[in-house]
């Protein structure tokens, strides 16, 4: 089993990030879908895999790529900040760009509000916000998604309730 964490829109307070990894243990790759604020340093010391890191619209000056692509297992993965997508008005511009781009996952941030559906036969992952969320009930919240021997996956939005 592959076990891949996902996190978004850290803004530079990467506490709830530490908390998250006190909490998510076995995780072999993570996933940080932009506004990093120049922390990306940070955050890799903090762990103890690999980040791929994108950047979003608050990294200024950042040399963080706009986009990323990968494989996962069978699966393309393509991440992205999102917000030249628009998708805080809504997921259809992403997902019509994911297909687009032949992409089985695509993982973005930017509306600090998660999302994990699966549509026409896209999965859409979006973590939320580690720092500031935006969703009914405001808990920090990030995606662990699991790469089955057989080749499936699963996935699950989780929140921090106490930070
Ligand atoms: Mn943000």
């Amino acid at each position: 089993m592959y076990k891949v964490l996902i996190v978004s829109d850290t803004h530079g307070r990467n506490n709830n990030f530490y908390l998250t990894l006190q909490q998510e243990k076995d995780i072999d790759l993570i996933v940080h879908c932009g506004d990093v604020e120049a922390t990306e340093d940070v955050l890799q010391s903090i762990a103890e895999c690999p980040i791929k890191f994108v950047s979003g619209n608050n990294d200024f000056f950042s040399n963080l790529p706009r986009d990323l692509e990968f494989e996962l297992g069978k699966y393309k993965v393509w991440v992205t900040h999102g917000h030249q997508y628009l998708v805080s008005m809504g997921y259809q511009n992403i997902k019509e760009e994911a297909i687009d781009r032949g992409a089985d996952i695509v993982m973005f941030g930017h509306s600090h509000k998660p999302l994990a559906i699966e549509e026409d036969g896209l999965f859409l992952f979006n973590p939320g916000s580690l720092s500031y969320p935006r969703q009914e009930g405001r808990h920090p919240s990030y995606i662990t998604l699991y790469l089955y021997d057989d080749g499936h996956i699963s996935y699950k939005i989780n929140y921090l309730e106490e930070y």
